[in-house]
């Protein structure tokens, strides 16, 4: 027996005569659909946006709101969703690369519907999930690449993005994005039991730096940074010395305790705000206790109570967003969804502020409006329905 009598022989030979055609076709059509990758991706059949379900799934979308399969159509809409299904940034445990997919998952709990503040969402905003960014897990820069440009498309279309992380390292990405689309300066709200202001983790940009560069963008000040729940024993002095040296604002959890909610998120918005044309906010879900959301990275004990988190965002939420990003749901850890489920729930609850404080989509009232304007109008011609 030699080489030549081996399967393994015949297989390599029986490859080159199987068909590409519709492989070709598909990764054509990829490209068209989902837009083409940052200029530092070499291989050019990987799109911006994943079309094709390889390798993370987004076989459900988030509140079963429609796939916006091709990103051309991208526009008018009030609010898409984006998955950054990234973990390269974790410096310890990994996982977050299934935080969108899980969030997609748990999100058909719901209905958009919420008695206790009188909205439908979905009647009052126009959503689309665009499925996830083409990541590159094994190089954060590149995927950095990705992201920034997949959600500037989205800014450029002047549509609000809610970005599902993904490690926190994509508040970097995710700043970037938005910063030559806003005419002045942009303050961040980051709710979170890090600081995450580190140049680097172990010699690369990770999860415990997105801060230190978002704010070097010019129009980013860290002077217009307010980082709400911070403390524990998961922290590093590198990122304290850098948030002094650049006057950021950091809001401790004995700050919380001693001032109240109310106080420190109105002195939250002050900060933020102040000469700033746009806000964008950061919610690290391990700012609530791990008692509430086990399935992330980094837990910290002695974080905020779902309920205080709830209160705390309706507040910071209310002078409007530019951007919503959701990170550090890491599903391996979690249990019986409950971390994926209250991540949902902060992009529902942030939406729904939202639109109750009239900077997004129709608001309840005037949706009731509409309706009553459509039957009045249905009355006169005779064309009632059932
Ligand atoms: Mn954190």
């Amino acid at each position: 027996m030699d080489r030549e009598h081996l399967h393994g022989t015949r297989m390599m030979a029986r490859e080159e005569q199987l068909p590409t055609t519709k492989t070709k076709a598909q990764i054509q059509e990829n490209l068209e659909l989902g837009l083409p990758s940052a200029e530092s991706i070499r291989d050019r059949t990987i799109p911006l946006f994943n079309r094709s379900g390889y390798r993370f799934s987004h076989s459900t979308t988030l509140g079963h709101r429609p796939f916006l399969a091709d990103l051309r159509q991208l526009g008018g809409q009030d609010v898409a969703i984006v998955g950054a299904p990234l973990d390269a940034g974790t410096t310890y445990r990994s996982g977050t690369r299934f935080g969108p997919q899980a969030m997609r998952d748990i999100s058909g709990l719901h209905s958009g519907y919420n008695f206790e503040r009188g909205v439908d969402l979905y009647e009052s905003l126009d959503m689309v999930d665009l499925g996830d960014v083409s990541v590159i897990p094994a190089n954060i820069e590149k995927s950095f690449d990705q992201i920034a440009k997949a959600v500037a498309y989205v800014h450029e279309r002047a549509v609000f993005p809610v970005i599902l992380g993904g490690d926190h390292s994509i508040g970097y990405p995710d700043v970037r994005a938005l910063a030559p689309y806003v005419d002045g300066n942009i303050g961040i709200i980051h709710f979170d039991r890090h600081s995450d202001l580190s140049e680097y983790n172990l010699d690369e940009r990770m999860h415990g730096t997105p801060f230190f560069h978002a704010t070097n963008i010019p129009n980013a000040p860290a002077t217009n940074l307010v980082q709400i729940g911070i403390g524990g024993w998961t922290g590093n002095r590198t990122g304290v010395k850098n948030a002094r040296d650049r006057s950021a604002t950091v809001v401790t959890m004995t700050d919380i305790d001693r001032w109240g909610l109310e106080r420190v998120c109105e002195m939250a918005l002050e900060i933020a705000w102040k000469d700033a044309k746009a806000v964008f906010l950061s919610f690290d879900i391990d700012s609530v206790d791990p008692a509430f959301a086990p399935g992330t990275g980094t837990p910290e004990s002695g974080g905020l109570l779902p309920r205080e988190a709830f209160r705390m965002l309706d507040i910071v939420t209310r002078e409007g967003l530019a951007g919503l990003e959701v990170v550090e749901v890491a599903p391996p850890y979690d249990v019986a969804g409950i971390t994926s489920l209250l991540g949902v729930r902060v992009v529902l609850d942030v939406l729904a502020t939202l639109v109750e404080a009239g900077k997004l989509g129709t608001r309840p009232d005037e949706t009731v409006k509409a309706d009553a304007a459509t039957e009045a109008a249905a009355d006169q011609t005779g064309a009632v329905g059932g």
